[in-house]
């Protein structure tokens, strides 16, 4: 069978990067996700546990929890970011900072064997292979995940740097 073989609205698996570091973030995480799966043509496949991750980056803010989710969609990549940049802004989100503090942020980190390359989208997430909030929560649920440079998140998670600050919670 070749991929012309399968049906137009075969769902594809992805992995979703979710993270909240202001408010109720376990509450903020739960409902991002209950909300995803109430979706049409998003099913949810998978839930982490919850991190504690020091922040990463220039801005000093407190830690972030962090977990992943894999879902099973037929929406189109584009379809899928404006539904979570949707549920950002009904739980509260407001812009402000580039990798400030934030409500929640939800990322698409994988979308099949699809590549991206919009200005506002791109698939796989270009910087999760050096990001230990993203990876650990990946790998619990799915070590396999390919992460667009050949390898898988278990075998980037050799390499990662600052994964000690990471603790399940
Ligand atoms: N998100 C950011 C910036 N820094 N740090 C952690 N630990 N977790 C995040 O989700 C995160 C961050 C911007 O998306
Ligand atoms: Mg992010
Ligand atoms: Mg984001």
């Amino acid at each position: 069978m070749t991929t012309q073989d399968l049906s137009p609205d075969a769902p594809t698996r992805c992995a979703l990067g979710l993270g909240s570091n202001l408010g109720d973030t376990g509450a903020m995480l739960a409902e991002a996700v209950r909300r995803l799966d109430l979706t049409d043509g998003i099913t949810l496949v998978s839930r982490s546990s919850d991190y504690r991750t020091p922040p990463w980056g220039p801005v000093p803010q407190d830690d972030y929890r962090n977990i992943c989710v894999l879902v099973d969609t037929t929406l189109t990549p584009a379809a899928l970011l404006k539904r979570c940049l949707e549920i950002e802004g009904e739980l509260g989100r407001v812009r402000e900072v580039r990798w400030g503090p934030r409500t929640i942020d939800i990322d698409v980190l994988i979308f099949g064997l699809q590549k991206v390359a919009e200005t506002d989208l791109e698939i796989p997430h270009p910087r999760m292979a050096d990001r230990a909030f993203v990876l650990i929560p990946l790998a619990e649920i799915w070590p396999d995940a390919p992460l667009g440079d050949g390898r898988t998140a278990v075998e980037a998670l050799k390499t990662c740097p600052d994964q000690d600050g990471v603790v399940k919670l």
